[in-house]
């Protein structure tokens, strides 16, 4: 078997009707930059039969599918596909195609000319952006932007979409509070500071349904603030 070039995962909960779609683009887009990719399929025991459709895929494609038995929010689900990973590349994206997948080779580009050890997949850069937004939701994207002012240069800091050099999780304690996972990269992985933000255009998902709610937005608050209380005791003790 070739060499695996990176490995990408999803958590998944009832996006049975997205993992057909997700796996061809996905594939399609790195068999053009002759990338060797694998998928894995993190899936809570979704009732509607995502495990089974993943499986399904895994018969013509390079898809492993991991199911826990209990819903836990995407958080979990995301750490253990990154456990799952092979490749000395990782990412995440979700399930619902919200992610393009056709920004996987060059984002990966990126951290195999050694330009970035953590890329994020940008809506607020130039280039990126957001298929139309209710107004409630900008607003809470514009709110989750500005309180993490303090922790990361970066601009999309609530981005599900990342890809990072496995090594930068040598020596960093990740354990992140809810499912900002990228985020918890940003401020406690060793990227030595080259993260850098790739324009995506996120589309609002076609088929089911978003599962994020007021318990999501509770966690990262808490996050937050953990992250708040790690940077500065990292500065303190530098002094
Ligand atoms: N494994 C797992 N995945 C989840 C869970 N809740 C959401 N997800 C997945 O996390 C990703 C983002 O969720 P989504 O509902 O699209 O959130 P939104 O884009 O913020 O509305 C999708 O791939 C979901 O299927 C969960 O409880 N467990
Ligand atoms: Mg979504």
């Amino acid at each position: 078997m070739n060499k695996l070039d990176l490995s990408i995962s999803t958590p998944t909960y009832n996006e049975a009707k997205n993992i057909e779609t997700l796996t061809v683009r996905i594939f399609d887009s790195l068999k053009k930059y002759d990338i060797q990719g694998e998928l894995i399929v993190v899936d809570d025991n979704s009732p509607d039969g995502t495990a089974a459709e993943a499986e399904r895929m895994a018969k013509s494609y390079p898809v492993r599918v991991h199911v826990r038995k209990h819903r836990a929010g995407p958080g979990p689900a995301i750490m253990d596909g990154i456990r799952l990973s092979e490749a000395p590349v990782a990412c995440i994206m979700d399930a619902d195609l919200s992610h393009p997948p056709e920004a996987l080779p060059e984002m990966y580009k990126l951290i195999k000319e050694g330009k970035a050890n953590l890329v994020i997949g940008s809506r607020h850069v130039a280039g990126g952006g957001t298929s139309e937004w209710v107004w409630y939701r900008k607003f809470f994207s514009w709110g989750a932007r500005l309180l993490g002012r303090f922790l990361t240069p970066v601009v999309d800091l609530t981005s599900g979409f990342f890809m990072f050099d496995k090594n930068i999780l040598k020596g960093a304690d990740i354990n992140p509070i809810g499912c900002k996972v990228g985020l918890e990269l940003m401020v406690k992985g060793n990227h030595h500071g080259k993260v850098v933000e790739y324009p995506i255009i996120f589309q609002e998902r076609a088929m089911g349904e978003s599962k994020m709610g007021w318990r999501e937005t509770r966690e990262y608050i808490k996050h937050l603030f953990a992250l708040t209380f790690y940077k500065l005791a990292k500065i303190l003790r530098l002094k």
